[in-house]
């Protein structure tokens, strides 16, 4: 095989428009070991990023040893990006957390599952009869759990505890994701398809760098790319990554000006009459609306604010106006900076002019980012209700309240569920005083990271850590659970492209380490919450119960599973919940019994009333929601005269807590850096691999020059690295609606602290 390290994405399998992907198949084993040595091969998934490509992890010795790409899956057909080819060494790590641990002073010692399992639930009876009640929990999960874990702790949140501040790090994620395709569309629930890369002729990639972060993804696009009647590629970043590079116009725009640029672009589809007229009539609500405010933001205005070529504008323009089956990707580069949903949507907005939705290669992808993210979204273990149901619906509440057999008053439906910056805000004021946090490490990946560690510091806030490791977050714990992972616990997950994976059991976890599942359960049943008729809340005991119980939840909502079994995910490939591509009819979810959402204000958050919705008469139709460009709320200045964005390498997972404990993953990427414009680090007399001390308001961090193509005036740090993390200088604020962090626009300087050979 070839260096996957060298080379990401491997060899080239071209194929033309209509024909299936051929496969490939990537394998590695551990040194020495060949595939007769292997004892089994048990099927499961990616867990480090959404795309949910298909392997079977290979067993020596009751030891993971390998893993190799399922040539028949729908989503990689046999293929694997570095990271999972390397990645699994992490289970295998020699600190894995064996025993759960617990607060003695400073120290956390070493302990055992009663005695843990005793502080946290002695805590929490302490507070749900004291003063405050449910309003002192709070828990902060995942997009690395499975199906059974989040439906099974947001039903301890909801119907147990009953508290509305539950929320996932699918904040940081993919909030945006959800709230645009709610807004537009109705509900949650991705309308295209991976086949769509099959039959596109136009690419557009919005803020994604799908080439270092879905890499699979980027090789179904290559293949095309290097086949007959290839696809027309556009790119949206201000970097010059391999898609940038990739792409036949590349809009290297200011970081923050995303809305500015696609309503240029949804004005020149407007005027140069590249609308389907009669689907906008028949399929949407709004066009008038749109037109009003897009046509305030012509060509060379748009490459004004953006900082780009006018020309470069039109041809992109032109691309989009012009294809007749166009595949828009949409990501971090957009969820994570200014105006998110309104920018999203505005995505939305141009496949909707164009009838570019519900067909072979016409489709939108509103990626997700973490393999499980979608599961925490549908679950409403991200606080949303389970089933995509909406919270201001009242019906909707009665029939979750029949499905769990609970007094409908128990779910918390008075007030919006608490997004996780308010979690976090309301730790800080000493309301919430437990505070769990499952498979996510906030230390490193949340924004300001010292007020991050004072929270976390609070003598008053217990702290309930659910890990494999012991992180920076962990370490503020009063209370380390020690989690089994992927390959050590069964349960289900959805990629992007609502293709659901059965992850089987592979070997055991390493000590006392307990399945997510099982913790969960353990708390339900040691608090013992009961249902209406005194009978257990949760009586489900095994993931394939927890998993027969979802489908009952979610019947008949657009995330019906009930078509879905273990048995049937045991087949070849991973199965579509909603079928291949959902509106194939140009039918939305927008029935006012149905939606997930009664709409908000796109530049306010503001919520709408039903009447408000009403009023919109959505009758199935699509929303085409418009909003004027606002400059980002940290703009450079004197003082910080750069403007800093983050984001991933290839090579690393998140906070490295997996892939820093994989040596040719650490080999390849061991550290932080920070991209330059040659011209401004030679302004600040900057060379390529100094020292640079790069500053916000909060923080400084001291990381490497590297001097690219990245656009003047804007840098870039990856926030992997705890050591050296970009999150020490990020702001908090966030998207009004979707309520996303905004981790890509942050005002900074640099300065060079020591030349490239010392220091
Ligand atoms: N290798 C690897 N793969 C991963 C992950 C990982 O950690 N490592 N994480 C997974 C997860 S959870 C996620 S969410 C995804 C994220 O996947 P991506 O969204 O592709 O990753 P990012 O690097 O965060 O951001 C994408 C791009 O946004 C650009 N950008 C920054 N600011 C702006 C802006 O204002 N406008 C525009 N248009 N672009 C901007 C950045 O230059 C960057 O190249 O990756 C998944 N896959
Ligand atoms: N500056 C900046 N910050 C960002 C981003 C950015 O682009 N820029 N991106 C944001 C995004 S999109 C994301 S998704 C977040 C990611 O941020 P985090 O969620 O904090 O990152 P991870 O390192 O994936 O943390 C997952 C944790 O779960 C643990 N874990 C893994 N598997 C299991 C399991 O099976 N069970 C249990 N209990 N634990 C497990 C891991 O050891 C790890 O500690 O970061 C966000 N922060
Ligand atoms: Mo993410």
């Amino acid at each position: 095989m070839a260096d996957r390290i060298a080379d990401p994405w491997g060899e080239r399998t071209p194929y033309a428009p209509g024909e299936e992907w051929p496969s490939r198949v990537d394998l590695h084993l551990a040194d020495g070991l060949s595939e007769s040595d292997v004892d089994r091969w048990v099927p499961t998934a990616s867990i480090l990023h959404s795309n949910g490509d298909a392997m079977d992890i290979a067993v020596h010795n009751g030891r993971i040893v390998g893993v190799r790409g399922r040539p028949d899956d729908r989503v990689n057909r046999g293929r694997l990006d570095p990271k999972d080819l390397y990645g699994w060494q992490a289970n295998n790590s020699a600190d894995r957390l064996t025993r759960p641990l617990v607060r003695d002073g400073d120290r956390l010692v070493e302990s055992d599952w009663d005695t843990a399992m005793d502080r946290v639930v002695t805590r929490s009876r302490e507070l749900l009869d004291g003063p405050g009640g449910w309003g002192r929990f709070g828990f902060y999960t995942s997009g690395q759990l499975f199906l059974e874990d989040y439906y099974t702790l947001g039903v301890i949140g909801k119907a147990g505890i009953g508290t509305p501040h539950m929320d996932g790090n699918t904040r940081l994620c993919t909030a945006t994701s959800a709230a645009a395709l709610k807004a537009t569309f109705g509900t949650d629930g991705q309308p295209g398809s991976y086949t769509d890369v099959d039959h596109c002729d136009a690419i557009a990639l919005w803020g994604h760098n799908v080439a270092e972060t879905q890499t699979v993804l980027w090789m179904r696009m290559l293949d095309r790319r290097h086949g007959a009647d290839p696809p027309a590629m556009l790119a949206v970043d201000p970097r010059p990554t391999p898609v940038a590079r990739e792409a036949d116009v590349h809009l290297a725009v200011r970081p923050g000006t995303n809305l500015a640029l696609v309503n240029g672009l949804l004005r020149e589809i407007v005027h140069r009459g590249w609308v389907d007229g009669s689907f906008v009539a028949a399929h949407t609500r709004g066009f008038d609306d749109l037109c009003a405010v897009v046509d305030a933001y012509p060509v060379d205005r748009v490459a004004d604010l953006c900082d780009v070529k006018a020309a470069d504008v039109t041809r992109a323009a032109e691309l989009l106006g012009t294809s007749q089956r166009l595949l828009s990707t949409v990501l971090q580069g957009f969820y994570q900076s200014n105006q998110a949903t309104a920018a999203a949507c505005a995505v939305n907005n141009l496949h909707l002019l164009r009838a570019m939705i519900g067909r072979p290669g016409a489709g939108v992808l509103q990626m997700n980012g973490q393999p499980t993210a979608q599961n925490t979204r549908e679950t409403g273990a991200d606080g949303d209700l389970p089933g995509l149901r909406n919270w201001s619906n009242r019906a909707h509440i009665e029939d979750l309240a029949r499905i769990w057999n609970v007094d409908p008053l128990v779910i918390p439906d008075w007030a919006p569920p608490t997004h996780a910056m308010q979690i976090w805000r309301y730790a800080e004021q000493g309301s919430i005083r437990l505070l769990w946090i499952s498979a996510t490490n906030p230390a490193v990946s949340l924004p300001d990271l010292a007020r991050i560690r004072r929270i976390l510091s609070r003598p008053d806030l217990f702290v309930v850590v659910q890990d494999i490791f012991l992180t920076e977050t962990a370490r503020f714990a009063d209370v380390v659970l020690p989690a089994a992972t992927w390959g050590e616990k069964t349960g289900t997950f959805t990629n992007a492209d609502r293709t659901v994976h059965l992850s089987e059991k592979a070997v055991d976890p390493p000590g006392q380490a307990r399945a997510d599942l099982d913790i969960f359960l353990d708390y339900a049943r040691r608090m013992d919450f009961r249902d209406r008729d005194g009978g257990p809340l949760i009586p489900w005991r095994t993931p394939e119960e927890a998993f027969e119980a979802w489908k009952r939840c979610a019947a008949g909502r657009p995330c019906d599973y009930t078509g879905i079994t273990y048995e049937r995910l045991r087949g070849p490939s991973g199965i579509q919940w909603g079928g291949e591509r959902l509106y194939t009819d140009a039918r939305f979810n927008t029935d006012p019994d149905f939606c997930e959402t009664y709409g908000q204000d796109l530049a306010t958050g503001a919520e709408h009333s039903v009447e408000e919705y009403l009023a919109t008469r959505p009758e199935r139709r699509a929303f085409l929601h418009a909003a004027d460009y606002h400059p980002s709320p940290e703009v450079p200045d004197d003082e910080y005269p750069l403007m800093l964005t983050t984001g991933r390498t290839v090579y690393q997972f998140h906070t490295r807590t997996k892939t820093g404990r994989a040596p040719e993953l650490v080999a390849a990427a061991p550290d932080a850096w920070v991209e330059l414009h040659p011209s401004d680090a030679s302004e600040h007399g900057i060379g390529d691999g100094d020292l640079v001390a790069v500053t916000s308001p909060r923080g400084t961090v001291r990381v490497r020059a590297r001097l690219t193509g990245i656009r003047r005036g804007t840098v870039f740090v990856p926030f992997h690295y705890g050591r050296h993390a970009a999150n020490e200088l990020t702001v908090t604020a966030w998207d009004p609606v979707s309520k996303q962090p905004i981790f890509k626009v942050t005002a900074v300087s640099v300065a060079a602290v020591a030349p490239a050979k010392e220091g």
